[in-house]
């Protein structure tokens, strides 16, 4: 199963299961063309997610703020092009949850090892809210917060596994989430990390 976390927002168990290692090998050629980094906030604090980024938008955050862009600081060169299986699988997944012609232009890969953890946030730096957002879990679990449309709201705990996938979009779009610190563990394929692909249309 599928399985809905709120109004907006759907759980596709196991999705991504089929296609992971074919991903997992795109994933590693993103990275050698745009390494994984730990990006700084605007307040000056070092993020505790290493990211990078594919396709024609990349989200970066500096001393000067978050935002999206077309080019990897490190290199100056664009982001890797998102990569087939990344667009197909986002595509589908957005499909499945009612959402006919999901085309994102930005896939940002954001790293994970045992104690790394994603502060509550909403994800507001984006054109359209009207797109859905795609994330897809590999490699170890870890434990999803799913808030409200106000920082204060209590967040929901959701876990998610390799291969699972969610797509947001609706009224779920501007919802608080976060992912609580991961526990220790291997994974078969990825060892002491997990990797979450989220696919937008930034532009
Ligand atoms: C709920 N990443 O990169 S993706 C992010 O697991 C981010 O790496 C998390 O939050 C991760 O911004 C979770 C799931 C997600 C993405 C967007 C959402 C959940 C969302 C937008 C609205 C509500
Ligand atoms: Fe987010």
């Amino acid at each position: 199963g599928t399985q809905d976390l709120a109004p907006g927002a759907r759980l596709l168990r196991g999705f991504a299961l089929d296609a992971a290692p074919a991903l997992l090998d795109d994933v590693a050629a993103v990275q050698a063309q745009a390494p994984l980094r730990r990006m700084v906030t605007p307040g000056g604090l070092t993020m505790n997610v290493a990211m990078t980024n594919c396709g024609g938008l990349g989200w970066v955050s500096d001393a000067r703020g978050y935002r999206y862009q077309a080019t990897d600081p490190l290199s100056g060169e664009h982001w890797p092009a998102l990569p087939g299986t990344f667009a197909a699988l986002a595509h589908d997944a957005a499909e499945a949850a009612g959402y006919t012609g999901f085309a994102p232009d930005a896939c940002l890969v954001n790293r994970y090892e045992p104690g790394t953890k994603l502060s509550l946030h909403q994800d507001r730096d984006e054109q359209d809210y009207g797109q859905p957002i795609v994330s897809v879990s590999l490699g170890l679990p870890a434990v999803f917060q799913f808030g409200g449309l106000k920082r204060s709201d209590r967040p929901a705990r959701v876990p998610l596994v390799h291969g699972d996938v969610v797509v947001w979009g609706g009224p779920a779009r501007l919802r608080f989430h976060g992912v609580l610190p991961l526990a220790e563990g291997t994974h078969p394929l990825l060892g002491r990390q997990r990797i979450n692909l989220t696919f937008r249309k930034a532009g």
